[in-house]
């Protein structure tokens, strides 16, 4: 993954190349005026006005955003939360940013709060909640295009997202490599060490074996660029959810939709209004704002009352129900 950027910061300018060189140009400015003259598709600019947009069958590829706060119900902690985040668990190792913990450099000399940080949030040990569930159901409804997550705790793999609508941004637990020669670990051997509190090392060279999730400073894989040339410009709905929109270039999916196309957040609070992407951040308060909805609470509660304005109420209490994972 890539660390948080400024407008002057090169790395925006290696983004954009790299959406380019994947098939996603910088939209030009008759692009961007061609947009903006076709009508509004929300009746109205609310909550319910994206439900019945949903159900009016115009509505027929959602992407769907997230970050750790799709997460933290389960009981994994996220990165910012004042008391429970990572965040806190890490001023424990005297660092000041939560984001050392994910820079190879901090690793390289120490990665011991990796590690705990790594256990907090290892796969297998938590279950997947309502806003996984709600993805699936937006998948099992045929709606889902797309599903961009920051997280690596695979939680949407077990709530049934499939693979191929799965796009895990920022790496995942499944294989880990020695940093030192190469070789490659299986998740189930990371685990075992990880869970033990030691730091796993190469049983060849005693190098430090490091999971496949993504650092700052890593590049993204190249998949992340070609699905959103892929999926950003059929995209009809952007749906974001527990995320602080900080991390780049994840951040600027936000303005990679057409400047027509709604977005709603569902989250604790307001973000995403400075994202260095092509397009505006989120425009909740501009007086002429056509497609910008937020929705202030936890995304459970979020998912809940959206399934509830989009009469599938029954339906997602059955998904719920029937996982077996509760
Ligand atoms: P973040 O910066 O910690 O932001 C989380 C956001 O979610 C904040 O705006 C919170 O207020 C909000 N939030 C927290 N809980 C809830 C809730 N229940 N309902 C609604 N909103 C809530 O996390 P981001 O994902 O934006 O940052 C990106 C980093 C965090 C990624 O690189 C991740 O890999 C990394 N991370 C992942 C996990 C995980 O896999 N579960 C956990 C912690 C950190």
């Amino acid at each position: 993954m890539d660390g948080k950027a400024t407008s002057k910061d090169p790395q925006v300018a290696v983004f954009e190349e790299n959406f380019e060189r994947f098939g996603l140009p910088y939209p030009t400015e008759q692009d961007l005026e061609r947009e903006a003259r076709r009508e509004q598709r929300l009746d109205d600019v609310s909550f319910e006005g994206i439900a019945r947009y949903i159900t009016s069958g115009k509505c027929k590829n959602i992407v769907v955003l997230t970050g750790a706060g799709i997460s933290t119900t389960a009981g994994i902690p996220d990165f910012r939360t004042p008391g429970s985040g990572l965040f806190n668990v890490l001023q424990t190792y005297g660092l000041t940013t939560a984001r050392s913990i994910f820079e190879i450099d901090y690793f390289q000399m120490n990665p011991k709060p990796f590690f705990v940080a790594a256990k907090a949030v290892y796969p297998g040990q938590f279950k997947p909640t309502i806003s996984h569930y709600f993805i699936k159901l937006l998948q099992n409804k045929g709606l889902l295009l797309r599903h961009y997550t920051q997280n690596i705790d695979t939680l949407e793999r077990v709530a049934g997202i499939t693979g191929d609508h799965l796009m895990e941004a920022h790496g995942s637990f499944h294989t880990g490599h020695c940093m030192a020669c190469n070789k490659e670990y299986s998740q189930d051997w990371i685990r075992v060490e990880i869970m033990a509190d030691k730091i796993p090392r190469c049983t060849e060279c005693d190098g430090v074996v490091k999971p496949d999730i993504g650092f700052f400073g890593d590049p993204m894989p190249d998949k992340f660029y070609q699905l959103a040339a892929e999926d950003f410009p059929k995209c009809d709905l952007l749906i974001v959810m527990g995320t602080s929109l900080i991390v780049q270039p994840f951040a600027s999916l936000i303005a990679r939709v057409s400047v027509d196309t709604p977005r709603l957040l569902i989250n604790r609070e307001k973000c995403g209004y400075e994202v260095h992407g092509p397009r505006p951040g989120f425009q909740f308060e501009l007086k002429d704002n056509k497609r910008d909805v937020a929705w202030l609470g936890t995304t459970d509660d979020g998912c809940l009352a959206l399934a509830d304005l989009l009469g599938w109420k029954e339906h997602f209490r059955q998904l719920i129900e029937n996982s077996d994972t509760k």
